[in-house]
């Protein structure tokens, strides 16, 4: 556990800048672009990057599927489609949780060494951020505790609440694993 705590990486700023093999998109189902992240990493790639998107024929919501990065230093983008927060019940943590988890084998798939997540859901889909950022550690600290290829994931906050929320599971799951 500690090894694997050591892996992640809490970085504030902007995904799009970051020089790692693949960046996380929180998409829509659609995959066709939008707001937030998504849309960030559209402009930033460039107009190849929605042509790529445009033969996948979408996206579920908690899958995941990888283009190429284009214009961005990242050479690799995987989407994912977070759930839309509605209360709970309707199956979030398990789908929220499934993106993390088809990401983080895709990376697996492609030999990736590095990769940056954004904070999925937490956004326009309205998903708590304290809830969310533990699932993101978890399934992490899952990921890690089989065979990978990653070393490093970069848990990227656009704000500080966000950093602070990733800080704070970080430690949490650090003091059960101590405990
Ligand atoms: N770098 C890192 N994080 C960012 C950046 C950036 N450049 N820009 C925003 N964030 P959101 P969602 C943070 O709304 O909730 C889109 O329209 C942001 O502050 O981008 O999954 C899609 O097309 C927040 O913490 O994604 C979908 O329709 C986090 O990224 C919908 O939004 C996620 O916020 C998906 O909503």
């Amino acid at each position: 556990m500690q090894t694997a705590n050591r892996r992640i990486e809490v970085l504030e700023g902007d995904i799009t800048k970051l020089a790692v093999d693949a960046i996380v998109n929180a998409a829509n189902n659609s995959l066709l672009g939008g707001g937030g992240v998504d849309g960030a990493i559209h402009r930033a790639a460039g107009p190849e990057l929605l042509a790529e998107c445009r033969n996948l024929g979408g996206c579920a919501t908690g899958a995941a599927k990888a283009t190429r990065g284009y214009r961005l230093p990242a050479p690799w983008v995987i989407h994912t489609v977070g759930p839309v927060w509605t209360g709970g019940a309707r199956g979030e943590p398990v789908l929220l949780a499934s993106c993390y988890r088809e990401c983080l084998l895709l990376a697996r798939e492609l030999g990736l060494r590095r990769i940056a997540f954004p904070a999925i859901s937490c956004g326009v889909y309205g998903y708590p951020l304290e809830l969310a950022s533990n699932i993101a550690v978890r399934e992490l600290l899952a990921h890690f505790a089989g065979e990978t290829t990653l070393e490093q994931v970069n848990l990227v906050a656009f704000s500080p609440e966000v950093a602070q929320a990733y800080r704070r599971a970080l430690v949490e799951t650090a003091d059960q694993s101590a405990g």
